[in-house]
């Protein structure tokens, strides 16, 4: 009821339910701020109204209600954040799943888009290294690696397979940019010289838009175009037993 009410997003990964609960618990404890300091500002008005109060008063309050709310607030404040918050960070930053029982992916953005690789039929990346950048290769992939041959690479288009956790190894070619899926509830800053992992379970079939959640320059907005479709495993193997096929290992779709 409460998600409808505040407009939020379709859900499709596991442990966004946990980010819309916050979400909503935040929520609940800003309605009760919200309408507390509303009768209190609506009690003080005909409490101390003039007539009621001729003279000036410089003792002011002499009880500790004030004192009691304002610690129960910091109590509440206190259990969403060591309570909820917390667990929820270690959860998405800590205890990431095996690999092998993930779907591994790197994504690397670049000004404007996000070009992804699959590792392919062997399960391993081919080596990449920045020496051997050029502009038909612009992820630096070595091609002598046997790893590589069957490597998958393609522009603003993700698959997944649903019900299974994927670890997306984030990095960036040029600026700071931010893989956000929205959907996912996943945000990750994309940096420079850092491969960063992130992780999330698709649980809900369909096709998602990726966003770029930091402004990376004039044509920030065509960050939008990545799209991350979550799909049945068959569908997700034979897509990528096609792709895997194409010369030189996929390239660009
Ligand atoms: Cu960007």
């Amino acid at each position: 009821m409460m998600e409808k009410l505040l407009g939020l997003p379709v859900l499709a990964s596991e442990h966004g339910k946990d980010v819309d609960n916050l979400i909503i618990y935040v929520h609940w404890l800003m309605i009760v701020l919200f309408v507390g300091w509303i009768a209190y500002f609506v009690y003080v008005l005909i409490r101390f109204r003039k007539s009621r109060n001729p003279t000036a008063d410089y003792v002011g309050v002499k009880n500790h209600a004030s004192n009691y709310i304002e610690g129960g607030v910091a109590l509440a404040e206190g259990i969403l954040l060591i309570g909820f918050a917390v667990p929820l960070w270690a959860k998405a930053v800590d205890r990431f799943p095996n690999e092998t029982d993930a779907t591994a992916i790197r994504v690397i953005a670049q000004q404007f888009g996000w070009n992804v690789r699959y590792p392919g039929k062997d399960g391993v990346f081919g080596k990449q290294d920045m020496s051997l950048i050029t502009s038909e290769n612009p992820l630096g992939v070595d091609k002598s690696d046997p790893h590589s041959k069957d490597d998958i690479q393609t522009l603003n288009e993700l698959h997944v397979p649903v019900n299974k956790p994927v670890i997306i190894h984030l990095t960036s070619k040029d600026v700071i940019h931010s893989f956000k899926v929205i959907s996912l509830r996943v945000c990750q800053d994309a940096i420079p010289g850092m491969q960063i992992p992130v992780w999330f379970k698709p649980l809900q079939e369909g096709r998602y838009q990726i966003n770029c959640a930091q402004l990376c320059g004039a044509g920030h907005y065509n960050m939008s175009l990545g799209m991350l479709t979550v799909e049945s495993q068959e569908k997700f193997d034979k897509c990528q037993a096609e792709q895997s096929k194409a010369p030189s290992g996929g390239g660009f779709e």
